[in-house]
């Protein structure tokens, strides 16, 4: 069994840094203004995501925090066949270059400033497991109800801000750097990585038009638990690409509601985690 993760220190951090560590797309837009030329590649470079765990945390039993996911977008004006690609970059001064990087796609985004714990109404209703009451933890390492955070890396997920605007984004596919995770802690590998541990993942899908959420985290779950105090919420920078291809022959694939037909990335099947 894993010790008791050290969340007293995180806390202290999500505080001091909470004015702006909330979502926010602000910057990361692969396509500018939502301008589709019909082929190309579009590449967003020194992004920063605080911690190495934050994905794979997010794709357990108990969910995860939304403020250790680093959230991009883009807008498709047609159809398109899409490769997204996120690599670990190398960091500067206090900025580590080791992410392992998982992500998952979604169906629109989220509103600006949104948060665990915000006072959009619905934000109990859409948590189940979460208390009424602010804070989704409390400083004695102690959360409030079952969850640790509203992000969900295997499914779709609702987060909120304090100006009462709220959204749904809808999961659609997900991949991750490495071997496997085990995230039930049993010794048994849940989730299945893209076989080599290089530092980059890259997955296809075909897309329909709309606007789309790419939130990219950490997939080292083992590191919540055996990083030091620094390095554990340290942030870790990254470079993400999106590269669209005209979808070659329309008649043999269908939208479905989601705007989506996956190809290289079979779809897992939900977690339903002991
Ligand atoms: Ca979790
Ligand atoms: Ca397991
Ligand atoms: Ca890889």
């Amino acid at each position: 069994m894993h010790p008791v993760r050290p969340i007293a220190g995180l806390v202290l951090l999500a505080a001091a840094s909470a004015a702006s560590a909330h979502v926010s797309y602000t910057g990361r837009d692969f396509i500018i203004n939502g301008t589709f030329d019909g082929v190309g590649t579009y590449t967003l470079n020194e992004q920063r995501v605080r911690s190495n765990y934050g994905w794979a945390d997010a794709a357990d039993a108990d969910w995860g925090d939304s403020h250790r996911g680093r959230f991009l977008r883009f807008t498709l004006t047609e159809a398109a066949n899409v490769t997204i690609d996120v690599a670990a970059q190398s960091g500067a001064g206090s900025v580590l270059g080791d992410l392992i990087p998982g992500f998952s796609l979604y169906s629109g985004v989220v509103p600006n400033l949104a948060h665990e714990g915000s006072d959009a109404p619905g934000y109990v209703a859409n948590h189940p497991g979460f208390l009424p009451t602010s804070p989704y933890f409390v400083e004695n390492g102690s959360r409030v109800g079952d969850k640790e955070g509203a992000w969900r890396a295997l499914d779709s997920f609702w987060l909120g801000n304090d100006a009462g605007e709220s959204a749904e984004v809808v999961h659609l596919g997900h991949a991750f750097d490495g071997n496997g995770i085990d995230v039930s802690d049993d010794g048994v590998t849940d989730l299945v990585g893209d076989g080599n541990p290089d530092g980059r993942v890259t997955a296809q899908f075909l897309l329909g038009p709309g606007t789309y959420s790419v939130v990219v985290g950490g997939a080292s779950y083992i590191s919540q638990y055996t990083e030091d105090a620094a390095t554990l919420i340290a942030n870790r920078a990254f470079s993400a690409s999106i590269t669209l291809a005209p979808v070659p022959e329309p008649e043999t694939w269908a939208l479905t509601a989601g705007g989506l037909v996956m190809l290289a990335l079979a779809r897992r099947r939900r977690q339903t985690l002991a």
